[in-house]
């Protein structure tokens, strides 16, 4: 069985370029599939748990947050979901032998990639002050440590409680049940990152900060609008949906500064068909410039309003406020500003109205192209307005779809997992366990870097996730990070947060998805929200790892007695020992849980969360209706010679987990190091294909940032914009450069400039 790590690091990123595909999945997705399950799994294993991702007795795959199908495959799987499986359910191991090898100094100067690639964790393990070698500690011991740093700090705000969005729902309501007790609502988290601009743009307009359709509701639309997605990559089971809305009929417009693969055509590798011709899905493809979606979606509104009979006025009376702002804010809108900002031609944006028009029912999906952006929130307020416009929410076939990332990252949020906690959900919180939650707002993502930075915080703690690989502005992140007391990670496998760490560390090695999760009261389900709403099991089937490893409510239940003790009134040992009764808890706390357990029992298959917009058109928000919005339209401003970099994920990655080197839909191979211009900005800069450049980023402030050695690639982008992959480019995107509103790091819309490598 080829299941050992590969040898030697540096790896060697030598990205060879060829033409990219003009389709995604397929034979080739299968292929690749099997090949690195194998190799992570061995063939046994691939099929065991292959067969066990989204059926309803199985886990929940770790990959994306698209939800499944009602009647699933006999093998619900996407290559993508299979890679992120693979990765977990790996038999690599990194035991207290690899940590005695390789000391802090090595791991920090190892790349990303052999990192990951060097299996899971076995043993806690303890960085004791002073030294450069973890070392294996007890479990015992390593809450005993962390009980000592909590209970010295001298305010409970210096401490902070990081969460990536696989944490399941059981897990994420022990963590913020654990951090009220003790005393902060610093509960950061990868949403922070990610949808926080769609949460806060949903929020204010109609009253519930998560999508409002299902996926019925997606194979009923006629026209969805794909904005700022990558769908055939990142949410590959959505092109499935995408097709079976085609086949009824649906249009479908992309909006996007690059053409992507998977949206142009889908072999669907469920069907001997889609194999071999496949379907084309993107109708009309909006080229956009980065960072021009709000003014596209702002002209597209006054070109409505100005069309006799395109505004639903009944919906619009009955249901919503504002519109007479929006309408005198719109009549400012020009072709000539909306042009230049978007770099559209003027028969797309037509051809874009015509089919907007012609459709009754209208979905907008969108992801990170929208939300990592400084003007984000009001960008995707502008694509309310126009749903608004158009009667298109609560109703069948229409609606906003923000596609979440993390596999429970909605979940996570809905537990509570979060900086800015409603007074009613800490109300109820503090009438179930007899607490007083503080009422002050904690830090975010960004705000907890500054925090530690300038030494406001001290202790560190990560329900899973990289955050010092995720976090924008990797050396400022790095240095905050150095400065804590302590860090602990509760993790999978190994990554750059490992490396870069506080005086003390602790690393605490967790069950996934996959592993069987026995207590003491039997074997365990955790629960998962989809990106749509839906709540359900999800059950492990593989032996567990290691023995030594820990659940992750169990490693909260066991810090949350060693911390606070008798002072704790909570059953912390109960929920450890049966999650049932976490679900309990949560049943009465959170609205749309009521009998958590027994709804669970009838069905595995879980249930859908209340939407007020989507099921009765009731927007609970300031105003008590549907809220039009009217802010200035923005677009970025970029200074001659420069050009506006997005910061993406290739299709052989998970975030800061790099499965391999290709790129396979764009066409590159064997590198991660490369930054693609249109060919015309390229040649401006005399810069041919196959030049080395260091990408250098210019903020507000003065400050520069560089990152050197990168592979230009002549790639049909639009002009004056570039994009290269996203850890190795966090180093440019200034810790102060964020979004308004929702703070979001503005990874997508990043100034710089482009100079020849010296060793080129
Ligand atoms: N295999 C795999 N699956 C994943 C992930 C992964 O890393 N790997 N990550 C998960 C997570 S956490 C998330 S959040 C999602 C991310 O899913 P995506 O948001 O699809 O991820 P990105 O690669 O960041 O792609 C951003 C897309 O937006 C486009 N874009 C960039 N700027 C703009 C703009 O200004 N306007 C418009 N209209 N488009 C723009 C880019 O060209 C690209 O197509 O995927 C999730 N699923
Ligand atoms: N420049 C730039 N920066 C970005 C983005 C971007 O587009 N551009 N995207 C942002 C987005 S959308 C997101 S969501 C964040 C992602 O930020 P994070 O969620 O913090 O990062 P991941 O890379 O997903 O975390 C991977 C690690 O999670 C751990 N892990 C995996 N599974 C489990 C598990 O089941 N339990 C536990 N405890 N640990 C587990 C493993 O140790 C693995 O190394 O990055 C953000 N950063
Ligand atoms: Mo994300």
């Amino acid at each position: 069985m080829a299941t050992q790590p590969p040898a030697g690091d540096p790896v060697q990123d030598a990205p060879q370029v060829s033409d990219a595909p003009h389709a995604a999945a397929g034979l080739p997705a299968i292929a690749h599939t099997l090949r690195m399950s194998r190799q992570q799994m061995g063939l046994a294993r691939t099929a065991r748990t292959l067969l066990k991702v989204n059926q309803k007795d199985g886990f929940d795959c770790p990959g994306c947050a698209w939800p499944e199908e009602d009647r699933r495959h006999v093998a619900e799987f996407c290559e993508n979901g299979a890679k992120a499986v693979a990765e977990e359910a790996t038999l690599r191991r990194v035991t207290p032998a690899f940590f005695a090898a390789h000391p802090v100094s090595d791991l920090a100067a190892r790349s990303g990639y052999w990192l990951g690639q060097q299996g899971r964790i076995t043993r806690p393990m303890y960085l004791p002050e002073g030294s450069d070698r973890y070392e294996p500690v007890t479990w015992d011991r390593a809450f005993r440590i962390i009980a000592e740093e909590l209970t010295a700090l001298g305010s409970p705000d210096e401490a902070l409680f990081y969460t990536s969005g696989r944490t399941s729902n059981e897990a994420a309501f022990l963590l913020q049940l654990f951090a009220r007790e003790f005393g902060t609502n610093n509960l950061p988290d990868c949403s922070n990152m990610c949808h926080e601009s769609s949460g806060s743009a949903l929020t204010e307009t109609l009253g519930v900060g998560k999508g409002s359709v299902s996926l019925d509701d997606l194979h009923q639309a006629d026209l969805i609008i794909v904005a700022g997605q990558n769908p055939g990559t990142n949410h590959p089971r959505m092109l499935s949906a995408l097709e079976k809305a085609k086949t009824a009929g649906a249009k479908i417009i992309s909006v996007n500064p690059l053409p992507e693969a998977g949206l142009e055509r889908f072999k669907n590798p469920q069907t001997p068909q889609g194999l071999v011709r496949g379907t084309a899905l993107t109708d009309l493809f909006l080229q956009i410039r980065i960072g021009g979606d709000q003014a596209l979606f702002r002209l597209l509104n006054k070109l409505i309003i100005e069309t006799d009979g395109a505004v639903d006025e009944d919906f619009v009376r009955t249901h919503t406020h504002g519109y007479e702002e929006l309408a005198a804010a719109a009549k400012a809108a020009t072709w000539d500003e909306t042009l230049s900002a978007t770099g559209l031609p003027r028969a797309g944006v037509e051809r874009a109205l015509k089919m907007i028009l012609a459709s009754k029912r209208t979905i907008v999906c969108w992801a990170m192209g929208l939300t990592q952006h400084k003007h984000a929130v009001p960008t995707i307020r502008e694509i309310v307005n126009l749903l608004l416009l158009r009667g298109a929410v609560g109703r069948p076939g229409a609606g906003v779809c923000p596609v979440r990332g993390h596999s429970n990252v909605q979940g996570d949020r809905t537990m509570g997992i979060f900086e800015r906690p409603s007074d009613s959900f800490l109300d109820a919180l503090d009438e179930e366990f007899g607490i007083t939650a503080p009422r002050h707002h904690g830090y975010d993502v960004v705000r907890a870097v500054q925090a530690l930075r300038d030494g406001r915080a001290k202790v560190f703690f990560a329900m899973g996730g990289n955050f010092v690989g995720a976090a924008p502005d990797t050396e400022v992140t790095e240095a905050a990070m150095r400065r804590a007391r302590l860090t602990v990670h509760v993790s999978t496998k190994l990554n750059r947060s490992h490396a870069v760490t506080g005086t003390r560390a602790l690393i605490l090695p967790t069950l996934g998805r996959t592993d069987k999760d026995v207590q003491a009261s039997g074997r365990q389900f955790v629960t998962v929200e989809d990106s749509m709403g839906r709540v359900h099991a999800s059950r492990g089937n593989l032996p567990p790892a290691s023995p030594h490893l820990l659940s992750e409510p169990a490693i909260v239940a066991r810090m949350a007695r060693a911390v606070l003790g008798s002072a704790s009134a909570t059953p912390w040992e109960d929920f450890e020992r049966d999650y049932a009764a976490v679900r309990d808890r949560i049943a009465r706390v959170i609205p749309g849980f009521e009998d958590f357990n027994a709804r669970l029992a009838a069905d595995p298959g879980g249930f859908a969360l209340p939407h007020a917009p989507r099921d009765e058109r009731r927007f609970p928000t300031a105003t008590g209706k549907a809220n039009f919005t009217a802010a200035p339209v923005e677009h970025p401003v970029v200074p001659e010679g420069r050009l506006l970099l997005q910061t993406l994920r290739s299709h052989d990655q998970y975030n800061t987990t790099v499965y391999g080197l290709d790129d396979r839909y764009r066409g590159i191979r064997g590198g991660r190091r490369i930054v693609l211009v249109h060919p015309d900005d390229a040649r401006e800069r005399g810069l041919a294909d196959g030049t080395y450049a260091d990408l250098v980023s210019e903020w507000t402030d003065g400050t520069e940032r560089r990152a050197p050695g990168f592979r230009v690639v002549h790639y049909p982008t639009a002009r004056g914009c570039a994009a290269a992959y996203y850890p190795e480019t966090n180093v440019l995107v200034p810790l102060e450069a964020t979004a308004d509103i929702s703070n979001t790091p503005a990874s997508k819309s990043v100034v710089i400039r482009l100079e020849q490598s010296p060793t080129d």
